[in-house]
């Protein structure tokens, strides 16, 4: 009989929580045969990912999986087999009652944060709290062997490489969402929080000599963009300055987003979910991590790159550390760029080889499943 799961997933700001739970939940039915219950308790946020949701439906299914509103006022369900809280999210006293009732313990996981950090090896796998019996675990995806991975579809890196050697379905994918970028120019994406080094990132790209066509996905860093623009910013529009096109796009479905990531030769990305889709894009990056308390994310930042400037000459390394400290401290962004440029060959072949390496480690859902399999 297939297992049962049941994802839980509380969207605390941004689109991270929605993205990662949903993510998982269809590989889980399309790849391992689960039936899998992910109760959201905002559906508009995602909605923005996937429109086909209907918002105003308490019950549906989409692609295979069971999407349930999570209620304020908890309805009597029997607990799954495997029970995930994403990102350490309070499950419902009944629940977690129902939970300790079954008459088969259910597995409770606790789906972590990223993080490339040392200790995250050492905590993957570890048992948590307990509730009346119920044993929770700490599962942490990563970066290292020791960890439970990143999330990757079957066969997500053949139909990228796929696309990318297909310059037709490439100029396609483009012409469906109104972008026509200059024959020679570079093209970009840019997702991120409001970041003050926006403006002289921008210039530097206005004052280069070859063309760059900026695609920015409507969100936070608007008004970074259109304060240095001086004009509104229109959607869909193409705005020129010198050598740089800005054009706003439309928050496209998550399937789409991956063929943006993918049509670009350097994306700026930022959080948790867009991060590892860069970096199956297999070209060159940016991250804008997600800011917290006591600027621990500092710490994260610097563990990731250590291990992804590893392999890099010490002057595409410095390029790149420079850079990402750059952004993520809101510095002038000007010579960072300048400077990787210098770099690129080495840096875009790093992205590649990058890319594959962290594909050649199992992925975020085989490992859950490997998990629940190893703990009945
Ligand atoms: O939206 P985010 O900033 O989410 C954040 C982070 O996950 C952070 O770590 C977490 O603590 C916080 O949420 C609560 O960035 P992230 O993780 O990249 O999620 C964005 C999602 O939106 C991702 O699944 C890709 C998707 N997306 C689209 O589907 N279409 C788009 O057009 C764009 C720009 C993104």
């Amino acid at each position: 009989m297939k297992a049962s799961w049941d994802i839980f997933c509380s969207v605390v700001d941004n689109y991270g929580d929605i993205g990662v739970t949903w993510r998982l939940a269809r590989q889980l039915v399309a790849e391992h045969q689960c039936a899998v219950r992910l109760w959201v308790d905002d559906l508009r946020a995602f909605e923005k990912l996937c429109p086909q949701i209907d918002s105003q439906q308490p019950s549906q299914f989409q692609d295979g999986v069971q999407v349930r509103h999570w209620p304020t006022q908890w309805p009597d369900e029997v607990a799954a087999d495997v029970v995930i809280a994403a990102f350490a999210c309070q499950l419902p006293h009944a629940y977690m009652e129902a939970m300790a009732d079954r008459e088969r313990t259910p597995l409770w996981l606790n789906l972590d944060y990223l993080s490339a950090e040392e200790w995250v090896g050492g905590c993957h796998g570890l048992p948590s709290v307990k509730f009346r019996g119920v044993q929770k675990y700490f599962f942490f995806p990563g970066f290292q062997a020791n960890t439970g991975g990143l999330l990757r579809e079957a066969g997500l890196l053949e139909r990228r490489r796929e696309f990318q050697g297909n310059s037709r379905a490439r100029l396609d994918f483009l012409r469906a969402l109104d972008v026509s970028p200059a024959a020679g120019s570079r093209l970009i994406s840019l997702f991120a929080y409001e970041n003050a080094g926006v403006a002289s990132w921008l210039q530097a790209l206005a004052d280069d000599a070859q063309p760059t066509h900026l695609l920015v996905p409507e969100g936070r860093v608007l008004g970074n963009v259109q304060h240095w623009l001086g004009e509104a910013l229109v959607l869909g529009r193409p705005q020129v300055r010198q050598s740089l096109t800005v054009q706003v796009l439309p928050f496209v479905r998550q399937e789409d987003y991956d063929r943006l990531l993918w049509c670009c030769d350097f994306n700026a990305v930022r959080g948790e979910d867009s991060f590892v889709r860069a970096q199956w894009a297999g070209r060159p990056m940016l991250w804008h991590i997600y800011r917290q308390d006591e600027d621990i994310h500092l710490d994260k930042l610097e563990a990731f790159l250590a291990l992804y400037t590893r392999a890099l000459s010490p002057g595409a390394r410095a390029a790149v550390l420079a850079l990402w400290q750059g952004w993520n401290s809101e510095a002038q962004m000007a010579e960072p760029w300048k400077n990787l440029l210098q770099h690129w060959p080495e840096v875009s072949a790093h992205a590649e080889q990058w890319c594959l390496e962290q594909g050649s480690q199992p992925d975020l859902a085989a490992a859950l499943v490997q998990f629940y399999l190893n703990w009945i």
